[in-house]
């Protein structure tokens, strides 16, 4: 096999847990992403479809995993953009159906010069199909139009698909428990990630611009062969009070904290970490004030993060130190039951609005769900699931909707770190990332 991140036995384990959950008389279509065009002539960088690379490590647009029973036996082909020189000269080489026969988990590989007419002949021995939709419009509107059509032949002789469905969350439950290889990869990923806050740790400065810290993070991972698993957000002062900032163009005056909120991919698999940190090396007393708060909630987070518990465990141990801590700050004049309110939706809420964490993996908010619903505590967590804990507390002080304490306007502070689920209890696979104060007043600016 050509340089895969998981052996062959691997992603056929997959292949044949998945379509094990099939019905036979089904045809089962995997497309994966398109290359997404920015502007005129000019794409961004492609990224596989998560369920591409899972089935089969397949990186090059386009393609499509078709899957049929026959005789049998389930036959899974690979449907890649053909060889063609004179494409080639101007986008890149191509595997080519040749290469993907030899070097790829599948049974055969075919030209997507060919999806058409190949998936045409397979609507008549099928059923069902099982599509993923949204990725390739073309195999949309084939597989929709082949269902709903009311031909001769479905009218008089049964022939062709009659139901279509999406078989991701099956993919989805297998995709929550990680396996060795898989969480060997997540640890890479979390030490690049790792390392790369503390270079910008190291080279932070007061005045330093937001995106000249997005510079050392981003320099980092490419250093490191690597890339960003989401946009690094980095947010100083009141910018950090904003969750999904990500303009990156202020300034940080000495005093105030910095936000950064930056992971890596390695062969897909996501880290995701936030630290926050005083730019010019000192915490004043109310930053610290916060920052140890948020610091005691995250880590009676990951306390929680035991076998057998439910997924709101760790929400409830974050919430319960976040809501005594604002009283003991006096920034909340309630009972601890009434700060944490009903369902923990209480005045607490003004200064914490997101969940503590998601789970982790090719999708940086990855698949599986596990939140706390409506109707229940979430997913148990297992051995094997990766997930982030992350609380924080943002007193914006730009908030018109509550009441911002003058003493702590402007700061916000979250934390969030990987954590492996384990029979023997939460590993940290960011662990390599400081985060106590005395560590962060030692590593900021000390490469100056
Ligand atoms: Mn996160």
């Amino acid at each position: 096999m050509a340089e895969l991140a998981f052996s062959e036995a691997e992603y056929r384990g997959r292949q044949s847990e998945f379509l094990g959950q099939i019905p036979s008389d089904s045809l089962v279509l995997i497309p994966t992403n398109p290359h997404a065009n920015r502007s005129n002539d000019v794409h961004y960088p492609f990224r596989a479809s998560s369920y591409m690379l899972y089935l089969c490590g397949w990186n090059e647009p386009g393609a499509v995993l078709m899957s049929h029973y026959d005789s049998g036996a389930w036959t899974t082909s690979l449907f890649v953009q053909p060889r063609d020189t004179k494409t080639e000269i101007w986008e890149g080489r191509r595997v080519g159906t040749e290469g993907a026969a030899s070097g790829w988990p599948i049974d055969e590989a075919r030209s997507l010069e060919d999806l058409e007419k190949t998936v045409a002949e397979h609507f008549e021995a099928c059923k069902q199909i099982h599509l993923i939709p949204g990725l390739n419009p073309r195999l949309d509107e084939m597989v929709n139009s082949a269902v709903n059509s009311k031909s001769r032949d479905s009218n008089t002789k049964d022939i062709g698909p009659t139901s279509l469905s999406d078989p991701s969350s099956i993919l989805d439950e297998m995709r929550v428990r990680k396996s060795d290889r898989e969480i060997q990869l997540m640890q890479e990923s979390a030490d690049i990630a790792s390392a790369a806050h503390v270079a910008t740790m190291r080279a932070a400065y007061a005045d330093i611009g937001e995106w000249q810290v997005q510079a050392v993070i981003e320099g980092h991972f490419t250093a490191s062969k690597s890339r960003w698993s989401y946009p690094t957000i980095v947010g100083g002062g009141d910018n950090a009070t904003i969750l999904h900032y990500n303009a990156n163009n202020a300034v940080i005056a000495g005093g105030e904290l910095v936000l950064v909120d930056a992971g890596s991919e390695v062969e897909g698999y996501a880290s995701d970490i936030t630290r926050t940190w005083p730019v010019n090396g000192r915490f004043s007393d109310a930053q610290r004030e916060i920052y140890e708060l948020v610091l005691r909630a995250q880590m009676a987070g990951i306390e929680a993060c035991q076998a057998g518990s439910p997924w709101s465990a760790m929400h409830h141990a974050t919430s319960n130190v976040l809501a005594q801590g604002l009283i003991d700050l006096g920034i909340l004049d309630y009972s601890l039951e009434d700060a944490l309110g009903e369902d923990f939706d209480g005045p607490y809420r003004n200064y914490f609005m997101h969940g503590t964490g998601h789970l982790l993996g090719l999708d940086v908010h990855d698949v599986g769900g596990g939140r706390q619903g409506d109707d229940g505590p979430g997913r148990e967590l297992g051995p094997g699931m990766v997930l982030t804990v992350e609380p924080g507390l943002y007193f914006g002080s730009w908030r018109t909707d509550v009441e911002i304490p003058e003493r702590y306007s402007g700061i916000g502070v979250r934390i969030e770190d990987d954590v492996l689920i384990t029979e023997g209890g939460p590993v940290v696979l960011t662990s390599d990332c400081p985060k106590t104060i005395d560590e962060i007043e030692a590593l900021v600016g000390s490469d100056r």
